[in-house]
């Protein structure tokens, strides 16, 4: 499965901006990975999504990991539950950075594939993010931090979401507070 993502944002942004490309092991991994591919296409962010398994399409993904940078990417997101091979093996096939995502798809419920993923061998550095959706908005961050690195308007975006993210916080806890004195009066 291929797909690009099509915001207007995406479309407005400069065309020799860096790709993601966003890999998962499975479709059944799809409703928790478009939590990233939320995120990317909220920073205009250009992704390519495919299902690629290093333990059913093992040559595929090599060749896929292989082939990123002259593809035009500049950041990997992978996902995969149970015994997580993939963040790994494709991390082994690259020199860009490889941000992964354990997903509860198991009855261990991303524990094994948390494990799998976190515990790489040295030398062969994989980025791991928290089990599951969270894990998955992350990813999207991280991946857009890292390319804000060298592109000061994303850098500005980010900066404003941060912003944004404590003012509705704020907001949370003032509500919190009236609340309780109106309870007290
Ligand atoms: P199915 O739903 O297709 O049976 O997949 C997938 O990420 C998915 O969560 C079940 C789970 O198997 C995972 N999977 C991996 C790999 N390939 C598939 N962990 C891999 O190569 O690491």
């Amino acid at each position: 499965m291929a797909r690009r993502s099509g915001s207007k944002a995406t479309r407005s942004r400069d065309k020799r901006s860096l790709k993601v490309w966003v890999a998962m092991g499975s479709d059944s991994d799809l409703p928790i990975m478009e939590e990233a591919v939320k995120v990317l296409n909220e920073f205009g962010i250009p992704c390519e999504v495919d299902v690629t398994s290093a333990h059913r399409t093992p040559e595929a993904t090599a060749r896929y990991a292989r082939t990123a940078e002259e593809r035009g990417f500049g950041v990997i997101i992978v996902g995969a539950g149970h015994a997580a091979h993939l963040g790994g093996a494709v991390a082994a096939n690259t020199t860009l950075p490889v941000i992964a995502v354990p997903l509860p798809s198991s009855s261990l419920q991303g524990l094994d594939a948390l494990l799998s993923t976190v515990q790489m061998p040295g030398g062969v550095p994989v980025a791991c993010m928290a089990i599951g959706k969270s894990g998955a908005m992350n990813a999207g961050l991280f991946a857009a931090q890292i390319l804000a690195t060298r592109d000061p308007e994303l850098r500005r975006r980010l900066q404003r979401h941060k912003a944004s993210m404590a003012d509705k916080v704020l907001e949370k806890n003032r509500t919190l507070k009236n609340a309780a004195a109106e309870d007290r009066a």
